[in-house]
């Protein structure tokens, strides 16, 4: 039988399992990113599996989400990355030289090797033909060590994509256009493979936006087969000899079909405050707009700005507006000032940002109280841009900037109308770039550069919590009970008061929860042990294992939630904590408060495979929950987390 590009990766690299889906597989690592907001506790991770040397052909650590480095904390944070991957071997992005998936995507992603980053979306280069997953930093520590990366093998569903975009449909319109259709966990289990007559039609960057949003699907992955286009523009970047032809056989058996045809697409946004609330712009059109930013790791590349430079060319920005650029890579900020762009730009009103996630954490540019707020990122969860109540819309490029010259949310087509004179920009592929990373470029010091052969920990950076291994009783007071779709940034904020903590798991375990509760960390410290509950898709968004070890660090010992999003149930495995799966039913009964004990020896219970519990509720009634778990993540449970397990295993010289 035929196989698609992602079973091709897949055999490539497996090391355990075989390719059934909803079965786990161990596949091996090529190459690891992580970023400054994950990374200290990769790498503290990495010190404390008393590991020597990176072992992936290539590891890479970037500066990305907080290089404004407001606190003494964040630039320690980045001197003790600097050292952490002088001293194991990888290679260190400087502060501002870029948001990870730009960076990595322009000078290290390679079609057919895997990549494992403490990002949710690393999947980026899947535009690229790589086979890219997102999960929490200890799994990036153990691969980075060598170590086998163990994931469910996801369904494989093939988007097809016929047709070519019509003037002023984008890239992001075809991803909006999915969330649309599937919602935000439509591709949970899966990995979206983009096949059809109309890829050709998309250049390397518009997949990368398409691969790069799969994320707010809850996808596994997504990928993309490589072409002529793709041989291209790794030509611009010097890396011609990494190309290598893969795409899925004709034979190839997909689980589903999903049929996008491109010419159907017009300009879409999403409203706040979920990626999937989508609608046509024209829907929503006449409202006014305060605040306007083009970039992020969805929307930042050169190609991607160019567009909103070209519209805004000899025009203004509405007066009650501001515009805010904020690219991806320090590559696209230079390619847009070299060629006179940042200039033309800047006479129409727009504010350059360095290229940094800043905004997209809640990290400066936070909206006016009560305003709206266009952003080209992928995701707009309530508060996430640093103020509760926030209203932030997604869109391209192009809707961007028409708001931006309206003053007010415009399809641009009729905007257009309305000038007489606005030319749709198309797409347009860059044509200075510098190469690559080689000689000559100052923001990426390699292993053979590095000037640390030591750890350099400031004040503030602590070390990694371990819990005791899984006991007979777990339970406790139903310390909060949550909806459906709870992101990690409700469990664990970003903003700039918080990620400075993202080191001192103490300090930040503070702050857990506090966005629904902020009594949540008091609560659960005098609580001594306690559980969750939630509705369906608990813990969507980011990867941050913080969301899972502060909980673990103020003693939650149990989740029960109706579904759980992928990577935070890996975390919760990782850090001891038991995810039960429990039905609505059972859901609309318990109440915060009530005091859940899960019946039996749960240690026993989870080493022996069992996998339906009862949960006694307030010694009054009693429920089944079920825990689905693979073997290996029983054990990980049992140890009290993969740090001990992996411990373990390295002991008995496995
Ligand atoms: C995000 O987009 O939410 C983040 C910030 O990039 C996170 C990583 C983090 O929490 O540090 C992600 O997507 O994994
Ligand atoms: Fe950075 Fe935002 Fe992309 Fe996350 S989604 S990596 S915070 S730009």
């Amino acid at each position: 039988m035929g196989q698609t590009i992602t079973e091709k990766i897949l055999d490539d690299h497996l090391v355990e399992g075989d390719l059934t889906p909803g079965e786990e597989i161990g596949i091996e690592i090529d190459q690891t990113l992580s970023q400054d907001t994950t990374g200290t506790m990769v790498w503290l991770q990495f010190e404390a599996l008393e590991m020597d040397e990176v072992q992936t052909e290539l590891a890479a650590q970037y500066c990305d989400h907080q290089t404004y480095q407001f606190d003494f904390k964040n630039t320690d944070d980045h001197r003790f990355l600097r050292s952490a991957a002088g001293t194991y071997g990888a290679y260190f992005s400087r502060p501002g030289n870029g948001i990870c998936h730009n960076v990595h995507k322009e000078n290290f992603a390679a079609p057919g090797k895997t990549l494992l980053g403490s990002d949710s979306h690393t999947p980026t280069p899947g535009g690229l033909g790589q086979l890219a997953i997102g999960a929490g930093g200890i799994d990036i520590a153990v691969a980075m060590g060598g170590g086998a990366y163990h994931v469910e093998m996801p369904e494989v569903v093939n988007v097809r994509l016929e047709g070519e975009l019509p003037e002023w449909a984008t890239a992001k319109d075809v991803i909006l256009e999915l969330l649309r259709r599937l919602s935000v966990k439509g591709g949970v289990g899966k990995v979206l493979e983009y096949t059809g007559p109309g890829v050709e039609s998309l250049s390397v960057p518009e997949r990368t936006t398409i691969t790069n949003m799969g994320t707010e699907l809850g996808a596994t992955s997504s990928i993309f087969p490589t072409d002529e286009r793709t041989k291209d523009w790794m030509a611009k970047f010097d890396r011609e000899d990494e190309f290598v032809d893969i795409s899925p056989d004709e034979d190839a058996e997909y689980a589903d079909e999903i049929v996008v045809d491109l010419s159907d697409l017009e300009p879409l946004i999403a409203e706040p405050s979920m990626p999937d609330n989508v609608v046509p712009v024209s829907e929503v059109a006449g409202q006014d707009v305060e605040q306007v930013i083009v970039g992020s790791c969805t929307n930042g590349a050169y190609e991607d700005i160019l567009p909103a430079a070209k519209m805004l060319e000899g025009r203004e920005v509405a007066k009650h507006t501001e515009m805010i650029v904020a690219p991806g890579s320090k590559q696209a900020s230079e390619m847009l000032a070299r060629e006179g762009w940042t200039a033309e730009m800047m006479a129409a009103g727009v504010n350059f940002s360095e290229a940094t996630c800043g905004a997209c954490i809640g990290i400066g540019h936070v909206p006016a109280s009560d305003s709206v707020s266009l952003r080209t990122f992928n995701r707009n969860f309530e508060g996430r841009s640093g103020i509760e109540d926030d209203s932030v819309f997604l869109c391209s490029p192009e809707v961007a900037a028409a708001a931006a010259l309206k003053g007010e949310i415009v399809d641009p087509r009729d905007l257009a109308d309305e000038l007489g004179d606005l030319e749709a920009p198309g797409f347009e592929m860059g044509t200075s770039y510098s190469g690559g990373y080689g000689e000559g470029d100052a923001d990426i010091i390699t292993p053979e550069e590095s000037i640390d052969d030591d750890l350099i920990k400031g004040p503030n950076i602590s070390s990694v919590p371990v819990k005791d291994p899984l006991d007979a009783d777990v339970g406790g007071e139903t310390l909060l009970k949550m909806q459906d779709n709870i992101t990690t940034d409700h469990i664990i904020p970003a903003t700039s008061d918080i990620l400075k903590f993202r080191s001192n798991i103490e300090r930040l375990s503070e702050f857990t929860l506090s966005r629904i509760d902020d009594t949540f960390a008091e609560r659960a410290k005098a609580a001594d042990s306690g559980a969750l509950v939630a509705g369906e898709n608990y813990g969507q968004g980011s990867s941050r294992e913080h969301a899972a070890m502060c909980p673990m660090f103020l003693g939650v010992e149990v989740v029960l939630a109706q579904s759980f999003a992928r990577i935070h149930k890996a975390n919760l495995f990782n850090f001891g904590i038991l995810p039960l799966n429990i039905d609505e039913d059972t859901y609309a009964r318990i109440e915060q408060g009530d005091d859940v004990e899960v019946v039996d020896d749960v240690a026993e219970a989870v080493a022996s495979g069992q996998e339906e519990f009862t949960v006694r509720v307030n010694d009054d009634w009693e429920a089944t929950a079920t825990l689905d778990a693979s073997e290996r993540e029983r054990r990980t449970l049992a140890a009290g987390g993969k740090l001990s397990l992996t411990k373990q295993k390295h002991g008995e010289g496995d």
